[in-house]
């Protein structure tokens, strides 16, 4: 198979008839439920560029919601699938184990941040490693009440869409939702801000109002578990005031809570650490990962200290396909990958060249509220010229702008005006930059 060629070309008007004949026979086949972002069909796709079904090529700035971290069909990982495939698929490694399995475990282990002795489970989703990791947790602890926080996305599942704060479209006509899940107030700065600069700024406060609430509304003694993306995915890509996550963790040492730490859209190189967690110097309990994990196969894992990782009975965790050997062969060139290539690096200079263009157009466009997040994880929140209300219009005229001229680009955020850049790190500094470009040029247009 030859390279996708590393340019944004419009062969057709976006989308094209190819695309368009799909559409229609989407609609007469796929449930309504299943929406889709972008109007095109992909046909291909590698480093920065996805090819869709007509030839168009477009600069591809979400990464399948941050998972083909890598670069989409990379090539150590497109090997080992192969190889994989031509061995064996699937034997279940709760009947006839493997050792792919236990070679991610283990460096699930060496990765993730903490020294001391871990264990590892691997999953198929995001969601059902969430939902095992609470599974570990009331294990360990004997107690029942789990805290997630303002803004949060957890997935889909019944107890992780109980665990998501945004009603649509997650959780609108779809309770009743698990039991025993609180939330509390998230340290926001951009929006913490409209309570005194102090909030906004100083994370320790910011988690002693959490704090607070957890301890009035719950009570540590019925609470097994906080559970955190360090920073906010599918809310925002708001990132703590420091300080906030690390007095959380202090409080959860002291209370007998599993801390688990969400990493399944920042974890693998994302943010420019190996886990978001680095940046904050903390040490989870236990650490969700997905996505960035397999190069777009299937794969999730559960990961923490091993008294912990160990409190289910024997046989407590599993499922059919969890730790599929094609998945985990993905997952071990992945890592090879990231390793080899340096990848850490270039998100952080991918988080250098972004912010410095955000920034400047910032300056002189005042719906810009905040430039934000960490590495190839970074956002815009667009609000009303000048003020601080969010402005849910302007990013979906901004995408369908991108969208046309043949970038993919995502919104999200709790009110729906974050746009958000997920690049893939083997995407080129040209591709980057012409893809800040169009959005520029529609942003200037859309004022
Ligand atoms: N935790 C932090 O970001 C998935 C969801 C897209 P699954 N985010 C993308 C959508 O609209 O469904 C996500 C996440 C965090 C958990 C999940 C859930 O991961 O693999 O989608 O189940």
């Amino acid at each position: 198979m030859t390279a996708v060629e590393q340019t944004r070309h419009l062969a057709t008007a976006i989308p094209g008839p190819n695309s368009s004949a799909l559409i229609d026979r989407k609609a007469a086949a796929v449930s309504r439920g299943v929406g889709t972002t972008m109007p095109v069909y992909a046909a291909r796709a590698g480093g920065g560029i996805v090819e869709d079904v007509d030839g168009n090529r477009l600069i591809d700035l979400g990464s399948g919601i941050a998972v083909t971290t890598i670069g989409n069909a990379a090539p150590r990982v497109a090997a080992a699938v192969a190889a994989q495939a031509g061995e064996f698929t699937h034997t279940c490694f709760m009947v006839t184990p493997y050792e792919q399995y236990v070679a991610v475990c283990e460096h699930l282990n060496r990765l993730t941040p903490g020294t001391g002795d871990k264990r590892s489970a691997l999953f198929n989703t995001g969601s059902e490693a969430v939902e095992n990791a609470i599974k570990i947790a009331r294990s360990y602890t004997r107690k029942q009440a789990v805290v997630a926080f303002d803004h949060a996305y957890h997935g889909r599942t019944n107890l992780t869409m109980a665990l998501t704060a945004k009603s649509m479209p997650y959780k609108h006509g779809f309770g009743p939702f698990a039991p025993e899940i609180y939330r509390a107030p998230l340290s926001y700065p951009f929006r913490d801000a409209e309570f005194g600069k102090e909030l906004a700024t100083d994370g320790e406060l910011a988690a002693r109002r959490a704090i607070s609430v957890i301890d009035k509304q719950v009570g540590a003694d019925n609470l097994a578990a906080v559970i955190i993306e360090p920073i906010q995915g599918e809310g925002g890509f708001i990132v703590p005031a420091p300080g906030f996550l690390a007095t959380l963790l202090a409080w959860c040492r002291d209370n007998d809570v599993v801390f688990i730490a969400d990493e399944v859209q920042t974890g693998f190189a994302r943010t420019g650490a190996m886990f978001a967690c680095e940046h904050e110097g903390i040490e989870p309990d236990l650490i969700v990962t997905a996505k960035g994990i397999a190069g777009g196969l299937p794969l999730s894992a559960v990961t923490g200290r091993a008294e912990i990782m160990d409190a289910p009975h024997v046989s407590g965790l599993g499922g059919t396909y969890g730790g599929n050997p094609v998945a985990c062969a993905a997952a071990l060139a992945t890592i090879e990958t990231i390793e080899a290539e340096g990848l850490v690096a270039r998100a952080a200079a991918i988080e250098t060249l972004m912010k410095d263009r955000l920034h400047r157009l910032q300056a002189d466009d005042d719906r810009i509220g905040d430039v934000r997040g960490r590495g190839a994880m970074i956002a815009v929140e667009l609000v009303k010229s000048g003020g601080t209300e969010p402005d849910a219009e302007l990013p979906k005229a901004l995408c369908a702008a991108a969208h046309a001229e043949g970038v993919i680009v995502l919104s999200c955020g709790t009110y729906g005006n974050v746009l958000r850049f997920l690049p893939p790190l083997a995407i080129s500094d040209d591709l980057l930059h012409e893809g800040l470009d169009v959005l520029e040029a529609a942003l200037r247009h859309l004022s």
